[in-house]
């Protein structure tokens, strides 16, 4: 019912917003009536009408060295996504931007770069899609990198690209790369170039895959257990120039504004079955998705610890999907009935980067999505038994103020001290934003805290550097540790100015200890769980497919041990298999855990 409030006869996303507000105030009570009744037993019980209003404080200032270095201009990576808005089309092509995808293609130990390059519009009547190339930056090691685009295989006729996903489709033993975005989804295949190196060849007509839609993030993980990645595409919207209104922006006086996604049809989601790393099947009619999404982010993980990978996506505007995995070729959509549809409001958000961590020291994952101006970002608590709370409020997110526009984001542990804290980069999608919002926002770095014995994410900010203190259209994020010093760096794309690259520097005296796991005969291990027992403490992380936006982020685990240098005991919950234990390893170092062999290397 509340949809129905969404597809209001707005132009602009700022208007389609501003009707939305005054539709809530109004309508506030039913909605909230509603979502109770469909969300059931989760919703009852709870205070609905405690809200304090967010109170926009600044954050603290900053206290000791900044936690993340720019490395950037030093680094060799000079690169920049552009979308094409020079033309002057407002298309809402245009808003979503680019992502960053951490891939070790050479298997040399340290985490190489792909990036996208976005696209622009040709012809004399500026409707031609063309792409800009994407990239391929080799770590050479002490933060230094190199464009291997070209001997990479690389350097080729682009379409207009947003996102890209990593994961091993043939089980080789090399990870290969998926790029996403309008009109077309690429495979690459990492293959040796007969040189010694290694190189991609482009595979998708040959294993079948034909996805002319408009897609987005994408996440692999294996769904029915047979040991080979399947793969889950986010469509968005049915928008093309042919189906291009001009919206007028809220503003007076503003002619054009990118229109908001409201005035456009949202599209069925894709899910690939693996046919053994030789092709590629749509199975979404299969498994029944219910519902179409302009679908943004995608997290594959764990939720109900039963060892089966379970997918949570978020739409924009629309409710969010929780796909439970039942068992081969079973999914079920349960985000009502989990409580992780809508916000307490029974506000469907305008949903674009997704993760999933424990948070809380609970052992179970819980999800977190970024959302738009006027919103919360949705901090969602896992209670165990396929139920969730909207923690938002609780967790502190609101004290942020609600002018963010939220997309790339993730959990990680920047201090290392067993807590997941949270980073998120922000950036309109209109170009004339009203109500207190603007074009350019910073990124924002919320730290894990204690407070009256729950957790709470304190906005630390300040605390992150300079690149935390500079507005910016910021999009894609990846996360993970580019030197390998066991602490989680990031990679931010933005929509045309420079990716950044941050080097983490917060902790230097906390332990660590880091995990790649290894399916038997390199199946895929995406739904598995690690646990670390310390003498007084146990921590538990996820091995995800997909997460934050248009983007992929290392596939190994890090735990952040802060003073503690004992490890007790590692566990390891294998998605659809056994679970393994290792006594007594090593901290501040990396170990490779192989399914079915009891020493760790
Ligand atoms: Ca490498
Ligand atoms: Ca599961
Ligand atoms: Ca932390
Ligand atoms: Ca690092």
């Amino acid at each position: 019912m509340y949809l129905c409030l969404c597809g209001s006869n707005s132009d602009s996303f700022e208007s389609e917003r501003s009707a939305l507000q005054l539709s809530r105030v109004t309508f506030c009570v039913g909605i909230a009536l509603a979502a109770a009744a469909i969300g059931g037993l989760l919703w009852l019980g709870r205070d609905l009408f405690d809200r304090k209003p967010p109170d926009d404080t600044p954050p603290p200032p900053a206290a000791g060295p900044p936690w993340f270095r720019d490395m950037t201009a030093e680094s060799g990576l000079h690169f920049t996504y552009r979308n094409g808005e020079e033309a002057k089309q407002f298309s809402i092509l245009e808003s979503l931007g680019g992502g960053v995808a951490l891939i070790d293609y050479d298997g040399d130990g340290l985490l190489d770069m792909f990036v996208t390059g976005g696209g622009y519009f040709d012809g004399a009547d500026k409707k031609q899609f063309k792409g800009h190339p994407c990239k391929l930056f080799r770590n050479r090691g002490g933060w230094k990198f190199e464009d291997v685009t070209e001997a990479a295989g690389l350097a080729r006729d682009w379409h207009y690209t947003h996102g890209a996903a990593v994961a091993d489709f043939d089980r080789d033993g090399w990870p290969d790369l998926l790029v996403t975005g309008y009109g077309r989804v690429v495979l690459f295949h990492n293959e040796p170039d007969g040189k010694g190196g290694r190189h991609f060849v482009d595979v998708t007509a040959a294993m079948g895959i034909h996805d002319t839609s408009w897609s987005t993030s994408a996440g692999w993980g294996d769904i029915d257990g047979d040991g080979w990645p399947d793969l889950y595409v986010c469509h968005y919207l049915d928008w093309s120039f042919e189906n291009n209104p001009l919206c007028k922006g809220i503003i007076p006086g503003v002619e054009r504004e990118v229109c908001g996604p409201a005035r456009f049809k949202p599209l069925k989601h894709a899910l690939y079955h693996n046919q053994k790393g030789r092709a590629f099947r749509d199975m979404s009619d299969a498994h029944g998705f219910r519902a179409a999404g302009s679908g943004l982010g995608v997290v594959l993980v764990d939720v109900n610890g039963d060892g089966r990978p379970d997918i949570f996506v978020g739409n924009d505007g629309q409710h969010k999907f929780l796909f439970i995995n039942r068992g081969p070729g079973r999914l079920e959509e349960k985000a009502f009935l989990a409580g992780v549809a809508v916000d307490d409001n029974g506000h469907p958000n305008a949903s674009m980067g997704v993760d999933a961590d424990d948070y809380d020291g609970s052992g179970r994952a819980s999800l977190w999505v970024t959302n738009f101006q006027h919103e919360f970002h949705g901090l969602y608590g896992n209670r165990g038994g396929e139920l969730f709370d909207y923690h938002s409020r609780h967790a502190g997110i609101p004290a942020i103020g609600t002018n963010y526009v939220g997309f790339g984001t993730g959990f990680v542990d920047i201090d290392n001290d067993g807590w997941p804290d949270l980073v998120a980069v922000h950036g309109h999608v209109t170009l004339r934003p009203a109500g207190g919002s603007t074009l350019l926002q910073q990124p924002i770095l919320l730290h894990n805290v204690e407070r009256k014995g729950q957790r709470y994410f304190e906005n630390v900010s300040k605390q992150g550097g300079e690149f935390f203190g500079i507005p910016a259209r910021g999009r894609g994020v990846a996360i993970g540790d580019l030197d390998n010093d066991g602490r989680a760096d990031l990679v931010v794309s933005h929509t045309n100015t420079p990716v950044v690259l941050l080097r983490n520097e917060a902790a230097p005296d906390a332990h660590w200890i880091g995990f790649r796991l290894m399916g038997h005969d390199h199946r895929d291990v995406v739904g598995s769980t690690v646990i670390v027992d310390l003498d007084d403490r146990r921590l538990t992380r996820f091995a995800k497919g997909g997460g934050s936006y248009l983007s992929a982020s290392d596939p190994r685990i890090l735990f952040g041990l802060g003073d503690k240098s004992a490890v007790r005991r590692v566990t390891v919950k294998w998605s659809w298999g056994e679970t393994q234990t290792w006594d007594n390893l090593r901290p501040d170092r990396y170990w490779k855990l192989i399914e079915g062999q009891a020493e760790a290397e």
